[in-house]
Order: structure tokens, then C-alpha cells, then sequence
């Protein structure tokens, strides 16, 4: 165990965070292969998730889904992403881009970038998102001529790029979701996480349930579970770490578990769900996870998105990314699944060696939400100002 200023932000310099890395790295990689949990889609006799792969998510709380999207997905996907990055505001309130151009996606409703300083943690430690982040991450100091802010999330990739809708539709990864959450399962949210190499910040240990902890009806799985697909190799210095198991243990103590160990962010437990291109991870959004500031050279782009339970949520109200009297009624609910059945769509109509997934909630209804010019106006346009965050 390492001691650090327990209580004060440790600021080191990129390559002092980089040696300090090191160490832990290595171990979580060892930690995480005698885990393993990671292997590609496997289906059983009847076309469902292997129960081996179901069973092996509810006992740690994590999976590595390895080989999941072929190369031409990955590349149009990197294509996508990386415009949009060339086309987002210079910064934090700005609405044009580097060339002067108004940013893309601008003027939707709910903007969709969010933005950090080089190689910090902007949320650790602050009432940001009901205070889940309780405890501040070590920083480092960004080389001279980096930006003063670079983009760490790009919401609302269903409207922003063609790409991103398609994903959303994919056949297996919706399959895993059923298996999980049940054949009612439905939308939570969708962010592409970037984080440049030398300059992508931190995101702190956090679980990401805030509504359920004390509900009656809690469970293992009660606040549903987030999907990534990795568009490039990512390493224990950049990927998305997890304490596995955590998502049993109900609401965990993490200042204190920062404390235990000696104010350091390394938490001792923790594997680094290390990728590569095509591969896509799923977290239990309970259980505990965050990722470091990126000294290193991956360019991670990992594009995100989770659904839930339909009874974790129903009747439930906005807590994250909603104000509080917006209530999850059935109305709402629909609305934001039908890009579920749009996205199998937009899949179909491009992917024609594949079979389509069937979405039972809209599986009846799969005539009207054929993917269009006039169904983006009606479904996908600012569809995620319904976001069922819980
Ligand atoms: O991918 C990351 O670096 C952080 C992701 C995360 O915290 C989340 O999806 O809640």
C-alpha cells in the first residue's frame, strides 16, 4: 500500500503519474487474467447468450465481449467519431469549431460535449451527479502546449453519426441486453468517451446507480448495466477499471476505501478491462469502476451506451441528467426505446447478411419505425432529452 496526501489533490507531473502507473498496471493486469471473464459472443441451441457468459457477468460484474464488431464496423465507426471530433466547439461554452464552422450537433437540444481540463479529475470529490464520485483522483500536469480543455464525452450518438445508430442496433450486443435485463429492457443513456493520448482526463471511482440503494426491491442488477465498444487497443494505463464484485455489496463506502489504502486512487482490488479494437465490454453499473488520466500513447475512443430493467424504471423520476419532475411513465418510456427498434433498422437496411435482432417490446410495431429521413425527425432528433437515467 502506498501512502499519499490522504485528503489533498496529488498533483505529479505526466511522467512521475506515468512511473507511478507502473506498478499497478502490471499487477491489475495479473489480476485481471486470473479472471479472465473475457472471451467472444457465444449462443446456446436456442440463440440466446450462453448461460456460462450470463452467469460469469452476474458473478463479477463485468464481461469482455472479444471480436465483437468486424474491421469495416470499427472503421467506419473511427471515420465518424473522429470528425465529429474535428468539428467540436474549441471549448466549454463555445459553439464554433476550430475552423470558425458552427460545431456539429450544436444545436441540439441537450448539448453533447462535455469537456476537461489536460489530465484531470473534474468530478472526484464534488456534489457532481448526487456526490457518486466521492473521492478525488491524482492529477498530472499536461505538457506546455496543451489545450486548456479537450473533449471527454460526445453524447447523443444516434443522431450524430450514422455509425453510432447502427451500433446501437447490433444483434448480438442487444441479445446480451435481454439476457441481462430481460426481453422489456430498455434505453439508458449513450456517451462516447475520448481520451487523447497525453491529455485524456480521469473519470473517478463511482458507481453509477443513484436511485435504487435503498429500495426494498434492490438487487445485484437493479440499476442495469452499460455497454462499450472499443475503437482502438487500449492498455491498463487508459481502459476502464473495475473492482469486480462490487456490484453486490450495495452503495460502497469508496472515500473510505481510499482512506484504507492510504489516500491513494489505486485501489487495490481494481482490473483494467484492457481492449482490443472491436471488442466491447459490459459494466454492472453498480459495481465500482473508473479510469485514469491517459499518460500514456493509446488513443482510447470507447463509445457507450446501458440499458435497464423496464421495472427498475417505471414510475421511477429524473435523478441524473433529469430534473426531478420528469417522470419515467410509460409514455416517456416508449418513446425513448423506439430508437431500440429504429437503430435494428438502420442495421438491417445496411447490414443485409445479417439477421436482425427482435426487440419484443416493438416487435409488433417494426412497420413503423422503419429507419428514414422522416422517422429521424420523429424518433432520433433530440432523442436523448429522454434519457432514463436512474
Ligand atoms: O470509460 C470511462 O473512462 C468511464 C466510464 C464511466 O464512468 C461510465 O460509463 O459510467
Amino acid at each position: 500500500m502506498c501512502t499519499e496526501q490522504a485528503g489533498a489533490t496529488l498533483v505529479l507531473s505526466a511522467h512521475d503519474y506515468a512511473r507511478r502507473m507502473e506498478t499497478y498496471a502490471r499487477e491489475g493486469m495479473a489480476r485481471a487474467s486470473r479472471i479472465g471473464n473475457r472471451g467472444p459472443v457465444r449462443f446456446d441451441e436456442r440463440g440466446k447468450v450462453h448461460s456460462d457468459i450470463v452467469d460469469a457477468y452476474w458473478k463479477h460484474g463485468f464481461y469482455v465481449f472479444q471480436n465483437v464488431l468486424d474491421e469495416v464496423e470499427i472503421e467506419e465507426l473511427r471515420r465518424d467519431v473522429n470528425d465529429l471530433l474535428a468539428r467540436a466547439p474549441v471549448g466549454p461554452g463555445r459553439t464554433v469549431d476550430a475552423d470558425g464552422n458552427p460545431a456539429a450537433g450544436i444545436d441540439m437540444k441537450r448539448n453533447p460535449y462535455f469537456f476537461v481540463k489536460p489530465l484531470s479529475d473534474p468530478v472526484g470529490g464534488t456534489s457532481s451527479s448526487h456526490g457518486r464520485h466521492q473521492s478525488k483522483m491524482a492529477e498530472a500536469e499536461p505538457a506546455p502546449e496543451a489545450p486548456e480543455y479537450v473533449v471527454q464525452i460526445i453524447a447523443g450518438m444516434c443522431q450524430l453519426i450514422e455509425s453510432g445508430l447502427r451500433v446501437y442496433g447490433h444483434p448480438h450486443l442487444l441479445a446480451i441486453a435481454e439476457a441481462i435485463n430481460g426481453p422489456d429492457f430498455v434505453p439508458y443513456n449513450d456517451a462516447i468517451f475520448t481520451k487523447q493520448p497525453g491529455l485524456g482526463g480521469s473519470v473517478a471511482w463511482h458507481q453509477d446507480g443513484v436511485t435504487h440503494w435503498d429500495s426494498p426491491d434492490w438487487d445485484e442488477g437493479i440499476h442495469g448495466v452499460n455497454f462499450q465498444a472499443q475503437l482502438y487497443r487500449t492498455s491498463a494505463l487508459s481502459c476502464l477499471w473495475v473492482v469486480p464484485g462490487t456490484h453486490k455489496l450495495g452503495k460502497v463506502d469508496i472515500k473510505g476505501m481510499v482512506e484504507a489504502n492510504g489516500g491513494s486512487d489505486q485501489l487495490p482490488d481494481a482490473i483494467p478491462l484492457y481492449c482490443e479494437p472491436g471488442d466491447v465490454t459490459i459494466v454492472n453499473r453498480q459495481t465500482l469502476h473508473s479510469s485514469f488520466a491517459n499518460t500514456s500513447n493509446d488513443f482510447r475512443i470507447s463509445v457507450s451506451w446501458g440499458f435497464h430493467r423496464r421495472k427498475a424504471v417505471a414510475g421511477q423520476h429524473g435523478h441524473l441528467m433529469q430534473p426531478a419532475h420528469v417522470i419515467y411513465d410509460d409514455e416517456f418510456i416508449d418513446k425513448r426505446a423506439s430508437v431500440v427498434q429504429v437503430a435494428i433498422d438502420a442495421r438491417r437496411q445496411y447490414y443485409r447478411d445479417e439477421t436482425p435482432f427482435v426487440y419484443q417490446p416493438f416487435g409488433h410495431l417494426a412497420d413503423e419505425y422503419r429507419w428514414s429521413p422522416e422517422i429521424f425527425e420523429t424518433v432520433i432528433r433530440d432523442y436523448n432529452i429522454r434519457d432514463i437515467a436512474i
